[in-house]
């Protein structure tokens, strides 16, 4: 049995190596070098023949070459891999000169612009923001409300019911038709002095048409403490209506009725499209009346006071709730409510 000649294989492996072109060419070598039955298989069988003193030392210098063939075939492997990126790279040049995509940043959606500007005024006024779920119980959304069973009020509100196995009006469900019932979730957590308002959205089962929508926005309003009078309602809607549609909006108070409040009252604005000029009869917004509903309030009815253990001989208070569409509308003159909740990128860009 004739000893592999180390020096003679090196030689001829270089020769070989050098000599290669390409990445598949490489592999070739390696494959004839290091395959299943290539050159190395054969080195290794071929030890079991030697005698033990020879076979540990050409064993030794067997595992030195392949080091040395791997090494030198990865080196090989690496040139051409960075070779064919090289040439790829120069292929997919990047023109700097192209006119980029166009970006289009996001924005809050014009509810949610008004809702905030809303909410930065009343928290100018001293006013801390409450919340209340939008999932409630018919005694917060009516009856603590002094709007019991039966109460022909209760039509004005056309409730979504939630089933529920009970009568009890403490656990039957409903979506709130209105932000109100957090009064009463407030009141029941805290004692006097209150000053809060609670936006939020509401649920009622009407006909969708240009001014109602059966998922809309209101911010509720409540304030009270001891000599809290009609004046103090007056003076906090007139400094918000003039902060929100400028100095030159007039208010205009108009009884009304609300269960919950007594006296109660619906607040309008000056017309903020036709500022009740000459054309005012065709103004598209007003429709000619020069005044613009805008939210209902009054002065809290003792027996809301009696529902949620506050002494109505000791408190007085008053609440509002206004309604976020309507304001927008208000605001940036439109007719349509239901440009709201379409989506077309076309409407909300302008805002
Ligand atoms: C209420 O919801 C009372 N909770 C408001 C209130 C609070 C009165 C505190 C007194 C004291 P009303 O149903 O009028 O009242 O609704 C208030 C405002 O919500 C309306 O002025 C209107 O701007 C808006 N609104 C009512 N129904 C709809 C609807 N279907 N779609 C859009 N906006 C509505």
């Amino acid at each position: 049995m004739t000893l592999p000649n180390f020096n003679e294989l090196e030689k001829k492996f270089f020769e070989k190596i050098q000599g290669v072109q390409t990445l598949d060419e490489t592999e070739a070598i390696r494959q004839e070098y290091l395959g299943r039955k290539g050159i190395f298989s054969a080195l290794v069988d071929n030890l079991k023949a030697l005698p033990p003193e020879e076979k540990q030392k050409t064993g030794k210098d067997v595992n030195t070459f392949k080091t040395m063939v791997l090494d030198r075939i990865n080196q090989k492997k690496s040139e051409f891999e960075l070779k064919a990126l090289e040439e790829t790279l120069k292929k997919d040049k990047i023109d700097w000169t192209l006119p980029s995509y166009p970006f289009m940043p996001g924005k809050s959606h014009p509810l949610t612009q008004v809702m905030g500007e809303l909410t930065d005024i009343f928290q100018g006024m001293g006013f801390e923001i409450a919340e209340g779920p939008e999932i409630e119980t018919d005694e917060n959304n009516f009856g603590a409300l002094n709007i019991p069973d039966g109460h022909p009020a209760r039509d004005m509100h056309d409730t979504f019911y939630i089933h529920s196995a009970t009568d009890d009006p403490g656990s039957k469900l409903i979506l709130r038709t209105h932000t109100s019932p957090v009064q009463i979730r407030v009141m029941r957590e805290q004692k006097p002095p209150v000053r809060i308002i609670a936006p939020g959205k509401v649920y009622r089962h009407e006909a969708v048409d240009a001014t109602h929508s059966s998922v809309f926005h209101q911010i509720e309003g409540l304030v009270v403490d001891k000599n809290i009078s009609f004046a103090d309602l007056k003076g906090t809607l007139e400094m918000f209506t003039q902060r929100f549609f400028g100095k030159n909006v007039q208010t205009r108070f108009r009884p009304s009725y609300f269960p919950f409040v007594e006296p109660g009252v619906e607040v309008d604005i000056s017309c903020t499209i036709c500022h009740q000029k000459e054309t005012h009869p065709h103004c598209p917004v007003c429709k000619g009346k020069g005044w613009l509903e805008m939210l209902g309030a009054g002065m809290v009815h003792p027996n809301v006071f009696k529902a949620v253990d506050y002494d109505p001989e000791v408190y007085t208070g008053f609440a509002f709730g206004i309604g976020i569409e309507r304001v927008a509308m208000i605001r940036y003159g439109i007719t349509d409510m239901r440009l709201f909740y379409e989506n077309h990128l076309d409407f909300l860009s302008q805002f």
